[in-house]
C-alpha cells in the first residue's frame, strides 16, 4: 500500500473534480493536486500517461491508498468509508437514498449530457441552447424534489454528497447563463453553501491552474 499523500487530478473548471475538492476539504485530507488541462496541447485528458490513470479520458482521477479512483461519487464513496467524519451520507437509509437520488440526478442526469466532449460534438453556435435545454429540464426535477427534502441543505440540515454535486453544477449553470428565476430553493440552498469554507478553498476561482483573469 502506497503511504504518502493523496493526489488528485484535477481542473479548475471541472465540476465533477469540485465535487471531490469539496469532500476533501470538508474531511481535511491533505493532498496534492496535479493540474489536467482540458484544454491546453488538445487536451491534456488525452495524453497517454493520464489515459493510464484514466481510460474515460476525464477528471478528476485520484490516487489514494494504493489504488486510483474515478468517477466522482465513487471517490466520495471511498472517502466516506475510510474517513468517515464528517458525515456525507446520512445515517438514516431513507435519508441516504435521497442523498443518492440527487446526487445521481445531477452527476448522470445533467452533467454528462453539457460536458465538454458532448458541447464539442453539438457544435459551438449550438452550444449555449443545448446547454441551457439539457440544465433546466435536470433543474425543473430537481427544484421540485428539493422543496420536499430541503432544509438548511438538499437533504435536511445536514451537508451530504447531494450538496457537492449540487453547488459545481450551479457554477455551470451560471456560466451558461440559465435563468434562475423557477429556481428558488435551488439558489437559496446554494447560496447557503457558498458561505461554507469548504466549498470557498475548492472552488474555481481559487485553484493552483486557475488563470489569472479568472482569479477571486
Ligand atoms: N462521471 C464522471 C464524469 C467526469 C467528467 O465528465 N469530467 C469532465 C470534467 S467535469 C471531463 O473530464 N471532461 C473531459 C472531456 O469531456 O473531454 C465523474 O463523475 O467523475
Amino acid at each position: 500500500m502506497q503511504a504518502g499523500k493523496p493526489i488528485l487530478y484535477s481542473y479548475f473548471r471541472s465540476s465533477c473534480s469540485w465535487r471531490v475538492r469539496i469532500a476533501l476539504a470538508l474531511k481535511s485530507i491533505d493532498y496534492e493536486m496535479i493540474p489536467i488541462n482540458l484544454i491546453k496541447d488538445g487536451g491534456q485528458q488525452f495524453s497517454e500517461e493520464f489515459q493510464a490513470l484514466n481510460p474515460m479520458k476525464q477528471v478528476p482521477a485520484l490516487k489514494i491508498d494504493g489504488i486510483t479512483i474515478c468517477q466522482s461519487l465513487a471517490i466520495i464513496e471511498y472517502l466516506e468509508e475510510t474517513r468517515p467524519t464528517p458525515r456525507l451520507l446520512p445515517q438514516d437509509p431513507k435519508k441516504r437514498a435521497l442523498v443518492r437520488m440527487i446526487s445521481d440526478l445531477i452527476a448522470s442526469g445533467i452533467q454528462p449530457l453539457q460536458n465538454l466532449s458532448v458541447l464539442n460534438q453539438v457544435g459551438q453556435e449550438n452550444q449555449l441552447t443545448w446547454a441551457q435545454k439539457v440544465i433546466t429540464s435536470g433543474f425543473n426535477a430537481l427544484e421540485q424534489i428539493l422543496r420536499s427534502t430541503a432544509g438548511k441543505y438538499c437533504v435536511g440540515d445536514e451537508v451530504s454528497m447531494a450538496d457537492l454535486c449540487l453547488v459545481p453544477q450551479v457554477a455551470n449553470a451560471e456560466r451558461f447563463k440559465v435563468d434562475f428565476t423557477p429556481y428558488p430553493t435551488i439558489s437559496h440552498i446554494n447560496k447557503t453553501l457558498l458561505a461554507l469554507e469548504a466549498f470557498q478553498v475548492s472552488h474555481p476561482c481559487r485553484q493552483p491552474d486557475t488563470p489569472p483573469e479568472l482569479r477571486a
